[in-house]
């Protein structure tokens, strides 16, 4: 079995793809490609995942696009170690948290994350440079265009920041009865938020659950993995890259 992961090292949705991976203990080769130029937008690239996003993962020269459909592909084909439980309505429960975090944080971040990191790398565009750089993806246009050159409001910021503190209120619940993961047992249901949880932790969003105990405990243990340091690599961070200057001023939207 060859597989080629085609991703970037900061992009959440990869880390979900190389946590999973690595938790199966499977050999891959990893294509790096660069989002700030594009190259998720080259027709090379589309013509392997046509929505001009990463994760994409190659199988024996078989692509496979999305991340959470790339977790659950590999689940299926590597059942060992499981990452998901064997009843059916514990199954349905994990895909429950999945489509969740799919839809509430997920989105949620890329709030933060493109008014922090993602803009100064626009800014050195001109109008007609950037109109165009959002016209030209497929999924992502008007999320993008939305964003503009100034970037979110301080509305849409603390619309997002409640978004993100309904996830770990969701998660404090179920983590309430003392067990480490979602499900008891480390899955894809784990897998599927840590990412945003590692974001959060890299932008200075941490005191968001430094009151819940259960997030803590599973934050701490989730993160501590060995597939999840193996995964994170330098350059997976954005402080890493970009230094304190990512740091969400909580105060300015909760003061
Ligand atoms: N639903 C897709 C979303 C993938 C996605 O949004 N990827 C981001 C990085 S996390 C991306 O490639 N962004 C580049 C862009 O928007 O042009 C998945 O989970 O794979």
């Amino acid at each position: 079995m060859e597989f080629v992961l085609y991703n970037a090292p900061q992009s959440t949705c990869s880390q979900k793809a190389r946590i999973t991976l690595l938790e199966k203990g499977l050999d891959y080769g990893e294509k790096k490609l660069d989002l700030f130029r594009g190259d998720q937008l080259k027709p090379e690239y589309k013509a392997i995942n046509p929505n001009g996003v990463v994760p994409s993962l190659v199988h024996d020269g078989e692509p496979v696009i999305d991340s959470s459909v790339i977790m659950e592909y590999l689940e299926e084909l590597v059942p060992s170690p499981r990452l998901a439980p064997e009843a059916p309505i514990d199954r349905a429960h994990m895909r429950e948290w999945m489509r969740f975090f799919e839809e509430v944080p997920t989105p949620a971040i890329r709030v933060p994350s493109y008014n922090l990191v993602f803009l100064r790398h626009f800014q050195g565009m001109t109008e007609e440079e950037f109109l165009a750089f959002g016209e030209s993806k497929p999924l992502r246009k008007d999320f993008f265009l939305k964003m503009g050159r100034t970037g979110y409001s301080d509305d849409e910021m603390r619309q997002s920041l409640s978004r993100l503190k309904l996830t770990i209120d969701r998660m404090e619940t179920a983590l309430d009865d003392g067990r480490t993961y979602l499900l008891g047992d480390f899955s894809l249901a784990d897998i599927c938020v840590l990412p945003t949880f590692l974001r959060m932790q890299d932008i200075g969003l941490r005191p968001l659950w430094a009151d819940f105990p259960g997030v803590t405990r599973w934050y701490d243990a989730a993160s501590g993995r060995p597939s999840v340091r193996e995964a994170m690599y330098h350059g997976s961070l954005l402080s890493e890259k970009y230094g304190e200057s990512v740091d969400v001023e909580l105060d300015r939207y909760f003061g």
